[in-house]
């Protein structure tokens, strides 16, 4: 009988949205045997760098550099990922891809498109589910917003439009689930997420799904 590897759940979204509260609740859901993964991981000398470049405004850096460096920390957890999914280890992420290529492209610099953001992504291990989380309410009245760069309403609306045309270009009505937490309560999202990543089927060990 084939043993079956862990499942990998991305929460994405915009700003303060309640992904890394939402994250660290279906940790809690799932329990023992589950690691939780925040991007940009700024436990790491490439993420002490990102996280300089997010909260000093003097700090600069050219923005190709800049999404380079967030590539680069997603690849150097690649492998811890796929080793814990393959343990059976449940690996839930805050942020990740989708992220990554939105907040670059939506600067609309010149040469960096959707597609150029998108290319050093190809072939990292890609999610079983990713829940998008949506508020129709603005989310700048939540704690913390405004206190790092690219935190402001009208670059936010770029990033969604980014986000849409890379779901569409990443065919990825199989394995995304947006979630409108519109009005709802933290405890009402949690709900509605744990309902959705307990229908997500088991995956036969060695089998991988990447960002092709
Ligand atoms: N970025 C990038 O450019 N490229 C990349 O490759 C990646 C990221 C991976 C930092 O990310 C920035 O990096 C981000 C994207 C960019 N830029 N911006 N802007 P980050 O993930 O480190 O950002 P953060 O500081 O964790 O903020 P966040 O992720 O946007 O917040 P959140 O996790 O979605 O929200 P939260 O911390 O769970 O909740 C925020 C507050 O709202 C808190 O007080 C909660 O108690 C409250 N909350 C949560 N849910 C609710 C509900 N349902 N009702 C009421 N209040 C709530
Ligand atoms: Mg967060």
């Amino acid at each position: 009988m084939s043993k079956n590897r862990g499942k990998l759940i991305l929460i994405e979204g915009l700003d303060r949205t309640g992904k890394s509260t939402q994250c660290e609740l279906l940790r809690q859901q799932f329990g023992e045997s589950t690691t939780l993964l925040k991007f940009p991981d700024r436990s790491t000398a490439i993420g002490q760098q990102i996280n300089q470049y997010l909260t000093d405004p003097s700090y600069k850096l050219p923005d190709q550099a800049v999404h380079l460096l967030f590539s680069a920390n997603r690849w150097e957890r690649n492998d811890y990922i796929r080793n814990k999914l393959l343990m059976g280890d449940n690996v839930i992420m805050d942020r990740y891809v989708y992220s990554g290529v939105a907040y670059s492209a939506a600067k609309g610099i010149e040469g960096m498109d959707l597609e150029w953001c998108y290319s050093c992504d190809r072939g990292l291990v890609r999610p079983d589910l990713t829940l998008f989380l949506v508020n129709h309410e603005s989310n700048d009245t939540r704690e913390g917003f405004g206190e790092e760069r690219y935190e402001n309403n009208s670059f936010q609306e770029k990033v969604r439009e980014q986000f849409y045309k890379l779901f569409e270009k990443l065919d990825s009505q199989n394995d995304l689930v947006i979630v409108d937490v519109t009005g709802c309560t933290i405890d009402q999202v949690s709900k509605k997420i744990w309902t959705i990543v307990q229908d997500t089927k088991q995956i036969p060990s060695t089998t991988f799904k990447l960002f092709e």
